[in-house]
């Protein structure tokens, strides 16, 4: 049988979207924060960093105007008290998506400009080391988004 390669290869290079986000090797999947009380001065955002390249990257600053500052958090254990820090940077490794969720890494919203309420969205930059700075959109959420598709069928009732 014969092939023909030329033809091959022009149909996969048709079949790869050109766009300008394809250039980027960072994705950012379901950006999302939690509802907030009224009263609430902090609110946090999470989101899944996927790193389709081939070199490591890093998430190493966050900027938005939904609250007086943003920064990198993580979660740590602390005289047997789970605490909140501020780290430096967020490592995104190819092929191993960086998951940013409740009780780890998060992105902290210091000093609320107006309460997160369910259903809307608030924009957030995002800047990496090689990648550059990439805007968001994050979904405010009452509970925290379904996991994703391979996980969906082991649960019969609500994700948690
Ligand atoms: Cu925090």
């Amino acid at each position: 049988m014969k092939i023909n390669l030329s033809a091959l290869s022009l149909l996969l290079a048709l079949s790869t979207p050109v766009l300008a986000a394809d250039t980027a090797t960072i994705k950012v999947e379901a950006p999302w924060a939690r509802e907030s009380p009224p009263t609430a001065t902090n609110g946090a955002a999470y989101m899944t960093l996927v790193n389709t390249g081939k070199a490591m990257d890093r998430l190493v600053g966050a900027s938005g105007d939904i609250s007086a500052t943003v920064e990198l958090h993580t979660h740590l254990m602390e005289e047997g008290m789970m605490k909140m820090r501020p780290i430096k940077a967020i490592e995104v490794k190819p092929g191993k998506p960086a998951t940013l969720k409740p009780g780890g890494l998060h992105i902290m919203l210091i000093g609320l400009k107006k309460p997160l309420i369910a259903g809307q969205t608030f924009p957030l930059r995002l800047r990496f080391e090689k990648a550059g700075e990439i805007p968001v959109d994050v979904t405010v959420r009452k509970t925290a988004p379904e996991e994703s598709a391979e996980s969906a069928h082991h649960h019969d009732g609500k994700a948690q």
